[in-house]
């Protein structure tokens, strides 16, 4: 505010005082227009902003040499020594020490069952049995908190669980064949104490909530095609990217999980794990606030020039701590059931149009499942949509995830939000009869639970 008091003193003072004060610099400065500057000020201000613009464009040079180098080269920090970027995470030491493949994309397979699972809408808790290869559906009688911390745990989750009952004639007809029971002895290891039931005595099962904050958005709003979204509705969206420069999307699935495409990690330069970095909590592109990598592990059966198995994990370095615009995506249930034409939604910084640039803001779209046996046939995709795949979009075009919006989120709401896909592949962007192809979590909830077990 802008008082009578705060007039600056200089103008309270006549311009020509009546008995002039000998005060030489004052004196001359009355004298003359006030701005302007002695020659000898007006040199140094003259050099100044030409070292200023110099060190800019050194800085920007300096900052294009780096990307030029980064692009071709990696830097063994120990023997001080570039090597050509095929060459880290070869498989073959470069560096003094091994440098060059001390931190590596991991590879990772699993052909066991995972021994746990939840299954369907109601999160029914299931054990394997492996002699008889059937799952049964956990009674609820004897089972404590205990034994739920223990069954999230083996699934990943470090979060407080909770768990509940479901009468068994609720149950789809699967999920009520085999039953069995948990011992009250071992609930940190309750899998080597479960005994096969026929019925379950009182009548009802466990269902079981991991992760309790998962999958809830400030705002569940419906979309319409490729808007304009913000952060704090999709706060599972992370951008993946490789020496700063935004190259995939990827879903929070917990504090120090993240999900994303296999694929994000093809080519030179992409093994190494130093070049990664994971930013979360942004609308607007940019790099700040990065997380760092602590692991990648990638499906094993994942094939460079094939799209089946599309998915791989990255652990970070630190958890996350969770807020409104930070916080995880529910891993679905075994058994969603979706259906063609349910309604899903994909978010991603992607390319806004086929031959266009990537988008400033976090963009979303609301697109359908569309129907297996549509996707697979020949005038679609035909046969390189295999089990691990879903198809979703329109076939008549116009809505689509493009480049750059891989490994992002494809998310389904019943009650929360859940990760139903991971933007994989596709003809072109939002072109008639080539909809968008993900990678269906469905069958690939094994595989991420058994990362997450072998990885903690
Ligand atoms: C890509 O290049 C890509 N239209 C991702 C998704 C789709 C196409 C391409 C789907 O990462």
């Amino acid at each position: 505010m802008r008082t009578k008091a705060q007039v600056p003193e200089e103008n309270t003072r006549p311009l020509n005082p009546p008995h002039p004060v000998a005060q030489p610099g004052r004196h001359r400065k009355l004298m003359t227009t006030p701005n302007t500057r002695s020659p000898k000020t007006k040199k140094i201000i003259i050099t100044v902003l030409i070292v200023v613009v110099i060190l800019a464009i050194l800085a920007v040079a300096a900052f294009f040499i780096k990307q030029l180098i980064d692009s071709k080269y990696y830097f063994c920090s120990k023997s001080v020594k570039f090597i050509p970027l095929e060459k880290a995470c070869d498989g073959k030491e470069d560096c003094s020490g091994a440098e060059d493949e001390s931190a590596c994309v991991t590879q990772f397979g699993t052909n066991s069952t995972f021994p746990l699972r939840l299954i369907s809408t109601r999160n029914v808790l299931q054990v394997f049995n492996s002699v008889e290869n059937k799952w049964k559906s956990v009674c609820a009688e004897s089972f404590t908190q205990q034994h739920a911390e223990t069954a999230c745990q083996k699934l990943g989750y470090s979060l407080n669980p909770s768990f509940s009952t479901v009468q068994v004639g609720l149950l789809s007809s699967n999920l009520k064949m085999y039953f069995c029971m948990v011992g009250s002895s071992k609930p940190q290891s309750f899998q080597s104490t479960v005994t096969d039931r026929k019925v379950c005595d009182t009548g009802t099962v466990v269902t079981l909530t991991c992760s309790a904050d998962c999958g809830k958005s400030r705002s569940q709003d419906r979309i319409v095609g490729g808007q304009g979204a913000i952060i704090e509705n999709w706060p599972w969206q992370i951008s993946l990217q490789n020496s700063g420069q935004h190259t995939c999307g990827g879903s929070l699935v917990s504090p120090n999980w993240v999900v994303t495409a296999a694929h994000c990690f093809n080519g030179d330069g992409k093994k190494t794990l130093v070049r990664w970095n994971v930013v979360s909590g942004i609308t607007y592109m940019g790099s700040s606030g990065a997380s760092s990598v602590d692991k990648i592990i990638v499906n094993k059966k994942f094939k460079s020039g094939q799209n089946d198995y599309d998915i791989a994990m990255i652990r970070l370095q630190y958890p996350i701590t969770f807020g409104e615009t930070r916080r995880p995506v529910c891993l679905p249930p075994q058994d969603l059931g979706l259906k063609s034409e349910d309604k899903l939604v994909v978010t991603g910084w992607g390319h806004t149009t086929e031959k266009g640039n990537l988008s400033p803001r976090l963009q979303k779209a609301q697109i359908a499942l569309i129907d297996r046996a549509k996707c697979q046939s020949p005038t679609v995709y035909g046969s390189s949509v295999t089990p691990r795949m879903i198809c979703a979009g329109s076939l008549e075009g116009g809505v689509d995830a493009c480049q750059g919006d891989s490994g992002g989120p494809l998310v389904y709401i019943s009650d929360r939000w859940m990760l139903v896909g991971v933007v994989s592949w596709g003809v072109g962007c939002a072109r008639q009869g080539r909809p968008g192809v993900y990678t269906n979590m469905d069958e690939m909830l094994d595989w991420v639970h058994s990362v997450m077990q072998e990885f903690p």
